[in-house]
């Protein structure tokens, strides 16, 4: 009998070696077997972009085998972010979603809305490259209860900042649960000095910290 691990295991080796056909049919397969999707993207399709990242970062990797690995990982991604359940079809809360002005990560994003909609929390997820205005605009429109950032440049981390003081402006900081995430950057201290709400770079904690200041701030309970 195959294990969750192994199955990680060998889904991160066919990441690092571009190939999808092995990747996706290993994804597959750990569905088959009843593994959760969102282990096998936590503990086998993150590593493997973080390590093409590390090597990226360190100059070992030209930028288009960086491209290449995240093609790679996006299709095995959408194909699990499939089989996840779809939550409940009156969600107790909702939340605007996307990556901040210049820039163009959004795996992560697409991960965050895929479980926070699993968990009762309806998402609009807006994509890539953000500005503040369309943030706002889509969350006055929907009614949101969260407006949540992703940054994971340093250049764009500022972005972030922007937004916050953008809401504060227009007098409507306190109508929204402001979040940030995304990889590389955001940490507790920048949290707190750009005065969000809360912050994560990994999904489960996305959701845990939703839940507890959706509770807090609008009293709803998740
Ligand atoms: C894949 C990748 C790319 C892909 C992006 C493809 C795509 N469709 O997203 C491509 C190849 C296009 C790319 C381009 C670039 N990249 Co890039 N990229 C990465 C890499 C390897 C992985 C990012 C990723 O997807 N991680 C996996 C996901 C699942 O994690 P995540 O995004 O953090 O999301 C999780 C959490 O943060 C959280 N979360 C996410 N969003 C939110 C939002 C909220 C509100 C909350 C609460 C939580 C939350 O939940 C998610 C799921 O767990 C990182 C390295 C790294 N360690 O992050 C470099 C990295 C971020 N890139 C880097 C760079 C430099 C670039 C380029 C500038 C390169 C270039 N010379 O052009 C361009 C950027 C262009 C731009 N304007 O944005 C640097 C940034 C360095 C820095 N500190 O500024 C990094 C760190 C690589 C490195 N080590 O040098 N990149």
């Amino acid at each position: 009998m195959v294990t969750k691990e192994e199955i990680c295991n060998e889904m991160k080796e066919a990441i690092l070696a571009y190939d999808k056909a092995k990747c996706i049919e290993l994804a597959k397969q750990g569905i088959a077997e009843k593994f959760k999707a969102i282990d096998l993207i936590n503990d086998g399709l993150t590593p493997a972009i973080q390590a093409l990242g590390e090597k990226f970062g360190r100059g070992e990797l030209a930028l288009p085998y960086l491209m290449v690995g995240a093609e790679t990982m996006q299709e095995v991604l959408n194909y699990l972010l499939e089989t996840m359940p779809k939550g409940e079809y009156k969600p107790k809360a909702k939340m605007v979603l996307g990556s901040v002005k210049g820039d163009i990560h959004d795996l992560g994003i697409s991960i965050v809305e895929a479980v926070f909609q699993a968990n009762g929390i309806h998402v609009f997820n807006l994509g890539k490259d953000v500005p503040k205005e369309k943030f706002l605009a889509k969350a006055e429109e929907e009614g949101a209860d969260i407006i949540g950032c992703s940054a994971l440049l340093t250049g764009t981390l500022f972005e972030q900042k922007v937004m916050a003081n953008f809401l504060k402006k227009q007098g409507l900081r306190e109508k929204y649960i402001y979040l940030i995430g995304g990889g590389a950057c955001p940490s507790a201290q920048w949290c707190e000095q750009i005065e969000a709400d809360g912050w994560a770079t990994d999904v489960l904690d996305a959701l845990s910290v939703a839940k507890k200041v959706l509770a807090e701030k609008k009293g709803i309970e998740i």
